[in-house]
């Protein structure tokens, strides 16, 4: 069977986003999750041949930073810092191979703020006023009283209190039109399209609140130029990293030029808001080109509901990542969460999949093939010269399959079901095994049929290294040194390629890639860092 080769465009960019995160708290798996999506998603372009920019970084402004600073007794500015080490430190730990990495507080950010603020107060975008509203501290975010759920912050549940100041507003009346028939004309822009719906349906049609967009009650934060008691008030500053990371509005633009607009930015489902109205806003004001998705995903939920540190019920990545290695915890985070909606987050669920999916499924297979290669062959993996047997051809046609299967998935954004089509070309490899019962051709000495298992064994495994690649990177490149391919270039395209016997040759027996673990111990052991 054939096999699309459309994603084989060189040359061709592709720029991913995560949020930028406030540094206010330790980073739990709901964070890691994100920007592990984002690592996947620009590795898998990356090994398809394109230009491939992902970003991510810190939203360090506002007076939730400024309150944490305090409680710990440093500045603001001291604080951040040690955040952004521990930042970078856990996406290294992860894995996470960022092109940049924004920080709200960089001069190459704030000048590019005032900026841009004195640009929208030139053309009338922005106007000074008065707020009163009901402000929710914590979430930094105004709330109209309808918008509120039994009289509290629909998105953290906790209290809002009355608030009156002077503060300058962005018209974002003067967009909407142009903002719905974008919606319109990009029917995908923003993903699930339930989330369109929620948008379209509570912000929009209630008609659009004009934005508050500075604040004077504290003092953390990019000043506005002309006004400086004002403070710019988060999501403006926030919003525009996107683009001041690019180098827009500085000497040199070229990156801005090159990745502008994005490809995916991804946000969490609380934020979708802030991205699908106001961020397009901005962008249309600023007659720029707006992203091309914002996809919304679901939050990682616990049994008792969602994570919180009062409830003692929130797992940090890094306490898995030191018992279970990097790709396992990728690998759990990937698969557990459905497209758009919530997962949840369970010991015995992330035991299982280790047990199941990464033991049983993916490391025996190795384990056999290389086996039984060292057993029949001595390690070398032979040409058999013919291929015109059912099984074997059986188990080619499935594998064309669900790699097909895979490639959609992977660009619709349903990554959990990419792996789920990896683990079919996994379970369909095992049970081309059990089919052709090696180790009966063996003893009846058919050594053709034989050597044409062998090579499938390893052809097999040597797509779902290059498969699994942008989900555990250091998996995929230990099966392929298992295989004999240790200096192998991880391609896409590779996946096409026929047979190479001079690059699979066994040379010895690997260690286990994963080694089951004992259910009521490693259970216990997630319990106690939680
Ligand atoms: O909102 N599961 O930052 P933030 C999955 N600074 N994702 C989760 C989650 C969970 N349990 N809990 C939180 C901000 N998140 C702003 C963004 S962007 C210009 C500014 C996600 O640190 C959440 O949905 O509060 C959001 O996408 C991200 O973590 C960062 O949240």
């Amino acid at each position: 069977m054939a096999l699309p080769k459309g994603e084989i465009k060189l040359n061709k960019t592709f720029y991913v986003t995560t949020p930028i995160y406030y540094p206010s708290g330790k980073f739990h798996i709901g964070t890691a999750y994100t920007t592990i999506f984002a690592d996947v998603l620009k590795t898998y372009k990356k090994i398809n041949g394109y230009d491939a920019r992902m970003l991510t970084g810190l939203d360090e402004h506002g007076q939730k930073i400024e309150g944490v600073a305090k409680q710990n007794g440093v500045t603001p500015q001291e604080y951040v810092d040690e955040k952004a080490t521990e930042a970078k430190k856990l996406w290294k730990l992860l894995d996470v191979d960022y092109d940049d990495f924004i920080r709200t507080t960089e001069e190459r950010h704030t000048e590019k703020v005032e900026k841009i603020f004195e640009k929208f107060l030139k053309n009338n975008d922005i106007y000074k006023g008065e707020y009163e509203g009901l402000y929710c501290t914590p979430c930094e975010s105004f709330w109209t009283e309808s918008q509120l759920i039994d009289g509290k912050c629909p998105d953290c549940q906790r209290e809002v209190k009355k608030m009156k100041e002077e503060a300058y507003f962005f018209n974002m009346k003067k967009y909407v039109d142009k903002l719905l028939k974008f919606y319109d004309e990009n029917p995908n822009f923003i993903e699930p399209i339930s989330r369109k719906n929620e948008i379209i349906n509570n912000f929009i049609k209630p008609g659009l609140e004009d934005l508050c967009v500075t604040r004077t009650t504290f003092d953390w934060g990019v000043k506005v130029k002309s006004d400086p008691k004002h403070v710019v008030y988060v999501w403006l500053d926030a919003l525009t990293n996107y683009i001041t990371s690019l180098g827009y509005m500085s000497d040199d633009d070229s990156l801005f030029k090159k990745y502008w607009p994005a490809d995916v930015q991804l946000v969490g489902k609380d934020i979708i808001r802030f991205h699908a109205i106001y961020w397009p806003i901005f962008l249309i004001a600023l007659d720029l080109p707006l992203p091309k998705k914002i996809y919304a995903h679901g939050w990682f939920m616990m049994k008792d509901g969602k994570m919180s540190k009062s409830k003692g019920n929130v797992i940090y990545p890094d306490s898995l990542v030191d018992r279970y290695g990097v790709d396992a915890v990728r690998y759990f985070l990937i698969r557990e969460l459905p497209y758009g909606q919530d997962g949840i987050f369970t010991p015995e669920g992330f035991v299982d999949r280790y047990n199941y999916d990464l033991c049983n499924d993916l490391g025996n297979l190795l384990n056999r093939t290389i086996g039984m290669i060292n057993k029949y062959f001595d390690g070398e993996v032979k040409d058999p010269k013919d291929y015109s047997n059912e099984l074997s051809q059986g188990l080619n046609n499935d594998i064309d399959k669900y790699i097909k299967d895979m490639i959609n998935h992977m660009d619709d954004l349903h990554l959990n079901f990419a792996l789920s089509d990896i683990w079919n070309i996994i379970s369909r490899t095992n049970k081309y095994i059990d089919e052709t019962m090696p180790w009966v051709l063996y003893k009846e000495k058919k050594e053709d049929e034989l050597k044409l298992v062998m090579s499938d064994l390893v052809e097999s495994l040597r797509k779902i290294a290059i498969l699994i690649y942008p989900f555990m990177k250091n998996t995929s490149k230990e099966i392929l040194k298992q295989l004999g391919n240790d200096k192998y270039d991880i391609k896409f395209e590779n996946i096409y390629n026929k047979r190479d016997f001079t690059l699979n040759k066994v040379v010895s027996k690997g260690e286990p890639i994963f080694v089951r673990l004992d259910p009521q111990e490693e259970i216990a052991y997630i319990k106690s860092k939680m």
